[in-house]
C-alpha cells in the first residue's frame, strides 16, 4: 500500500491546475526566501517593511484577480487563496497587507468605481507603489458597522467627511483610503469614498503596543472635515452590501491563509517531536503526541478542502456569501487551536520567537477577531439556519 503523504493526505495538489500550482510555487518561494528571514525582527520591533508591497506587486501577488488592463494578474480566486496560504504560512500580518490591498481596496475600486477611478488607482496599487487601506470599523461600531457615526455632508461640488475609524490595517502608511460613511445626500445610506494622503483634515495615527500581528501596521483614520470632490464617491454601490462585498473576498482569502499558518505549526511540531528525545525516545513516539499531530493533520486537510470548494464556487459564480462564514469561522478557529497546541508541543522553546509558533498563535487571535469575529460568523450561520437574526 502507498504511504499517506503527511503533508498532503487528501491529495489537494492534484486538484490544482498547472497554473494554480505555478502561482502557489511562486508565492511559496517568495515567502520562504524574502519574508521568513525578516519576520522575526519585524514582529519583535513592531515594524512593517514598506518595501514588501513593491516586492509582492512585482510578482503579481497584489490584486491577483484583477484584469491585467488595470495592472492585475487576471487569476482566479483559487489562485488568490493559494497566495494567501503561502504568505500566511510565514505571518498573518503579511497576509493581512496582501488581503487589504487586493480585496478591500482594489476590489471596491474595480467593482464599484468609475472608469477614471480604476485607471487612476489600480495600476499603482497592483505594483505596490501605492498602499491602500479600508476604513469600516469605528471605536463604537465594530461587529455592527451599521452603527457607524462617520458622516459625509453634501457641500458644493462634493462632500465633507467627519468621523473616525479604528483598527485600520496599513492606515498610517496608506496613500489611498477606502472609507465608508453615511451620506446625507443619499438619505443616510452607507457610501464608499476614496481619500488620499495629504488631504486637509485627514490623519492616520499609528496604534502602538499590539501584542498580536506586530509585523503589520495598524492605525486610526481621523477625518476632521475632509473635503473631497464628487469624483471621490464610489458611484456603483450603496448600502452595507458595498463593504460586505469586499469582506466576502477577504474572508475567503483568510480561510486559506489561516490554514497556511496552521500548516506551518503542524509541520514544525512534527519535526520538533521527531527530533527531540525525552525518556530515551523521540517525543513523537508518545501516543499523546501522535494524537495531537493526527488532530492537526485532520483539521488542516478538511479546512483546505473547504477553502478549495469555496474558491471553486466563487470562480463558477455559484457561491452563496453566507457559506464564507462557515469557512472563515472554522478555519480561523481551528488554526488558532492548532497554533496553541503547537506552542505547547515545543515546550519551553515554544515561547521563543525563533521557533515561530507562538508568533502564529498570537497573530491568529487577531485573525479570529477581524473580518467578523468567530461568534459573529456563528450568528450569520445561525440566521441562515433558522431565519432568525440573533444579533441585536
Ligand atoms: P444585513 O441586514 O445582514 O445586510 C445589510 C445589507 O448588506 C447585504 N449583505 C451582503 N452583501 C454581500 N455579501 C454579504 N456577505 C452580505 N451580508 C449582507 C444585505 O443583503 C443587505 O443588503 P440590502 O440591499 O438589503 O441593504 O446587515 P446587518 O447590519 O444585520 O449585518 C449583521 C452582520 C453581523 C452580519 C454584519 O454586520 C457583519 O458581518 N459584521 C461583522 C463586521 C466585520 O466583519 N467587520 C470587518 C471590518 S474590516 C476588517 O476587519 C479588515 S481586517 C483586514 C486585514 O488586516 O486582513
Ligand atoms: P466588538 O464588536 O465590540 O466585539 C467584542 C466581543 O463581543 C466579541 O467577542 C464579539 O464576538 C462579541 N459580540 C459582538 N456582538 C455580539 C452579538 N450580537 N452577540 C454575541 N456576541 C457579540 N477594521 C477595518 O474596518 N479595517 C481594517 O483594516 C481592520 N484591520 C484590523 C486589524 C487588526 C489588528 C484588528 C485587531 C482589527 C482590525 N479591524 C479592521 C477591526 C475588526 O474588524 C474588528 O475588531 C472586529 O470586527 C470586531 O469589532 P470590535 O473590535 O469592535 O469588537
Amino acid at each position: 500500500i502507498e504511504a499517506l503523504d503527511p503533508f498532503d493526505p487528501l491529495q489537494l495538489d492534484a486538484e490544482l491546475s498547472e497554473e494554480e500550482r505555478m502561482v502557489r510555487d511562486t508565492a511559496r518561494s517568495y515567502a520562504e526566501a524574502e519574508l521568513l528571514p525578516r519576520v522575526t525582527s519585524a514582529f519583535l520591533d513592531e515594524r512593517f517593511d514598506r518595501e514588501i508591497m513593491r516586492e509582492m506587486g512585482a510578482l503579481g501577488l497584489l490584486g491577483a484577480t484583477i484584469d491585467p488592463k488595470y495592472g492585475g494578474a487576471g487569476l482566479n480566486y483559487v489562485s488568490y487563496g493559494l497566495i494567501a496560504r503561502e504568505v500566511e504560512r510565514v505571518d498573518s500580518g503579511y497576509r493581512s497587507a496582501c488581503s487589504v490591498q487586493s480585496s478591500l481596496v482594489m476590489h471596491p475600486i474595480n467593482a464599484y468605481g468609475s472608469e477614471e477611478q480604476k485607471q487612476r488607482f489600480l495600476p499603482g496599487l497592483a505594483s505596490g507603489e501605492l498602499i491602500g487601506c479600508f476604513g469600516l470599523t469605528e471605536p463604537d461600531a465594530g461587529s455592527d458597522p451599521s452603527g457607524m457615526r462617520t458622516r459625509a455632508e453634501k457641500i458644493a461640488g462634493g462632500y465633507r467627511l467627519k468621523g473616525a475609524k479604528m483598527w485600520i490595517t496599513n492606515s498610517p502608511i496608506a496613500d489611498v483610503f477606502v472609507v465608508w460613511a453615511k451620506s446625507d445626500a443619499h438619505d443616510g445610506a452607507i457610501r464608499g469614498f476614496l481619500l488620499e494622503k495629504g488631504m486637509k483634515g485627514l490623519s492616520a495615527p499609528k496604534i502602538e503596543g499590539k501584542v498580536s500581528l506586530r509585523a503589520s501596521i495598524t492605525g486610526e483614520i481621523v477625518m476632521d472635515g475632509v473635503e473631497v470632490g464628487e469624483d471621490a464617491l464610489l458611484p456603483e454601490v450603496s448600502g452595507l452590501k458595498g463593504p460586505f462585498g469586499c469582506l466576502n473576498r477577504a474572508r475567503y482569502g483568510i480561510g486559506w491563509g489561516a490554514m497556511g499558518a496552521a500548516e506551518f505549526c503542524y509541520e514544525a511540531s512534527r519535526q520538533y517531536t521527531l527530533d527531540r528525545k525525552q525518556f530515551g525516545r523521540p517525543l513523537a513516539a508518545n501516543q499523546i503526541v501522535q494524537l495531537k499531530l493526527a488532530n492537526m493533520l485532520t483539521e488542516i486537510a478538511l479546512g483546505l478542502q473547504t477553502a478549495l470548494r469555496v474558491g471553486r464556487l466563487i470562480d463558477e459564480g455559484r457561491l452563496i456569501p453566507d457559506a464564507i462564514s462557515l469557512l472563515k469561522r472554522n478555519n480561523c478557529g481551528k488554526a488558532l487551536d492548532i497554533a496553541r497546541v503547537a506552542r505547547d508541543m515545543h515546550g519551553g522553546n515554544g515561547i521563543s520567537a525563533d521557533y515561530h509558533v507562538i508568533r502564529h498563535a498570537v497573530n491568529l487571535e487577531t485573525v479570529n477577531t477581524y473580518e467578523g469575529t468567530h461568534d459573529v460568523h456563528a450568528l450569520i450561520l445561525g440566521r441562515a439556519i433558522t431565519g432568525i437574526p440573533a444579533f441585536g
